[in-house]
């Protein structure tokens, strides 16, 4: 297919039958709603979120319960059926649909809330569980959700977890390998692996959990999740910030650490190009534009600066945020480490100035298309690579924001600086051969000879499977493959992906 050039189906895998579909439905217990074979109703689950990867499923089961699940998967095993399993299909690396026709096991239909302790914070929730649905939940209830992205109205807990998602707050709540407790998870053969009732210590054997975060559907399907959630901070605030160069957002996030430190939740930062992504699809004027005039199509460029910072600060006591995040402005302005800067004075206020964060990764597909490079980076060369791609771009007359003659428009460049995590998105046209020529492997080469990771929250799916030799040994991915082969011996998880 096109979207998978010279692929060959495996045939090891059988085709779908009329008898599998009686099966399956015999499995739901007659449940006509969970076996989805009509056409149209299967173009979602065999497209992803940036349309750049189209399927053939002709089949998507939506199961309620682990029961369910673990009966589909053994007979899938026993039938040498491939399986995807799905989440919200919000992945940004083509993981999440399939490649030729394997089934799409889909959790949205497992998506209760088990359990919540609020003394010890401990949430359990099946996978299908929207994560904005569980942070609501958690809100009532005077607890945050440890894990924030631009994705949560439709991404699964279930999906977070399997794809090791990162997001906007690691900074503050660490990573999901510290913070899941225990998962349920159903293994290809039908096992189910249960660690729900796991506590925050336990030290007896492997931790086999983590295992299953960030395996992408690769091992087998997380039908459950229990995760340690914190209190919900009662202040919040958000500086959005406009400075000079790339060395001022690193001193920014030095003296940001060093002065705000524990009320710190977020440091992200954004170049100036990926504003004016930002402005062409939100069509309101930037929260440091002093008073541009929109232009006749509504778009008011964002000003001159460079670089562009989004701090928060979200702690227990508002007077005395304030006054921190007051004076660390004072110091930052004084000094010049930051030229131009706005606090949030309400939450509507909070929401707009993250719209123009969380807001990019929509805009950088409004055009027709994105490649995207989630990557990490030692932070001093983080955004070297954006200038060398521009520069690369431009080599091959390939960029232009205004000649529509050109495939790209721009490349821009964001991220989690506290992370050490780049986004880097090149804007285009339409997806095109000679633009990723010139790209692939050219990033990829330049993250390796700067000993960083060409992949550092969203994963591998099958945009990287061919590359993650540019970060991982010969040893380490022998060991990843002689571990599929163990608990996948038929290989029937998410095929053609991964590594
Ligand atoms: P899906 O896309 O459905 O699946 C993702 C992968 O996990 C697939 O390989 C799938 O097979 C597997 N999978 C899904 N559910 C299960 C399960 N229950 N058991 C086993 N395997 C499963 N990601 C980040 O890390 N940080 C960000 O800041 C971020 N921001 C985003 C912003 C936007 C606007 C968008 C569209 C995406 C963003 N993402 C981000 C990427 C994506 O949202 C995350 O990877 C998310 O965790 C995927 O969850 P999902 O439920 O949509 O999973
Ligand atoms: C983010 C997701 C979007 C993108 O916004 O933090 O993880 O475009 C990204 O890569
Ligand atoms: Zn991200």
């Amino acid at each position: 297919s096109e979207s998978y050039p010279n692929l060959e189906r495996n045939k090891d895998f059988a085709k779908l039958s009329d008898a599998d579909i009686e099966a399956f439905k015999q499995i739901l217990g007659g449940n006509a709603s969970g076996v989805i074979t009509n056409s149209d109703d299967l173009l979602f689950f065999n497209e992803d979120w940036m349309r750049k990867y189209k399927g053939q499923s002709q089949l998507c089961l939506k199961p309620k319960t682990t029961e369910q699940v673990s009966q589909i998967l053994k007979y899938c095993n026993d039938h040498k059926l491939a399986v995807v399993p799905q989440g919200g299909n919000t992945g940004l690396v083509g993981g999440s649909i399939p490649v030729f026709d394997e089934i799409v096991l889909s959790l949205s239909n497992m998506n209760s809330v088990r359990s919540f302790d609020n003394v010890s914070g401990i949430l359990k929730v099946d996978a299908g569980v929207v994560l904005e649905t569980a942070d609501m939940y958690l809100a009532e209830q005077g607890f945050i959700f440890p894990l924030d992205l631009g994705a949560k109205g439709s991404c699964h807990v279930g999906g977070n977890v399997a794809t090791n998602a990162g997001g906007l707050r690691l900074l503050r709540f660490g990573s999901l390998h510290g913070s899941v407790l225990g998962l349920e998870v159903v293994l290809p053969d039908g096992t189910i692996v249960n660690s729900m009732d796991a506590l925050r210590k336990d030290n007896t054997g492997y931790d086999l959990k983590q295992l299953f975060i960030g395996s992408e559907g690769t091992l087998g399907i997380i039908t459950g999740v229990s995760i340690l959630c914190p209190a919900r901070p009662k202040a919040v605030n958000i500086a959005f910030l406009g400075v000079e160069s790339y060395e001022a957002v690193q001193e920014t996030f030095k003296k940001a650490k060093n002065e705000l430190s524990e009320i710190l939740s977020a440091f992200e930062f954004m170049d100036r190009s990926s504003q004016v992504l930002a402005a062409h699809m939100i069509k309101q004027s930037h929260p440091l534009a002093q008073d541009e005039e929109p232009d006749s199509t509504g778009v008011s460029q964002p000003p001159e600066y460079p670089f562009y910072v989004l701090i928060e600060t979200s702690g227990s006591n508002k007077d005395h945020d304030d006054a921190k995040l007051e004076s660390f402005l004072e110091n930052v302005m004084e000094d010049g480490t930051v030229s131009d800067g706005t606090v949030s004075q309400d939450e509507s206020q909070l929401r707009t100035l993250w719209r123009w964060r969380e807001g990019i990764a929509e805009a950088s597909n409004q055009f027709g298309g994105v490649y995207k490079y989630d990557v990490s980076l030692p932070l001093p060369v983080l955004y070297e690579l954006v200038e060398a791609v521009k520069v690369r771009l431009a080599e091959h007359d390939l960029i232009s924001f205004d000649d529509a003659s050109k495939p790209v428009v721009d490349a821009v460049g964001y991220g989690h600086v506290g992370d050490g995590n780049l986004h880097l998105n090149v804007s285009v046209r339409g997806y095109n051969k000679d633009v990723e020529k010139v790209l692939e492997p050219f990033v990829y080469e330049w993250i390796q000879e700067h000993k960083g990771s060409i992949s550092a929250e969203h994963g591998l799916g099958f945009q990287k499977k061919n590359y993650v030799g540019y970060t991982k040994s010969d040893v380490e991915i022998k060991l990843i493959k002689d571990l599929k082969k163990h608990y996948d011996p038929n290989g029937i998880m998410n095929p053609y992906k991964y590594i």
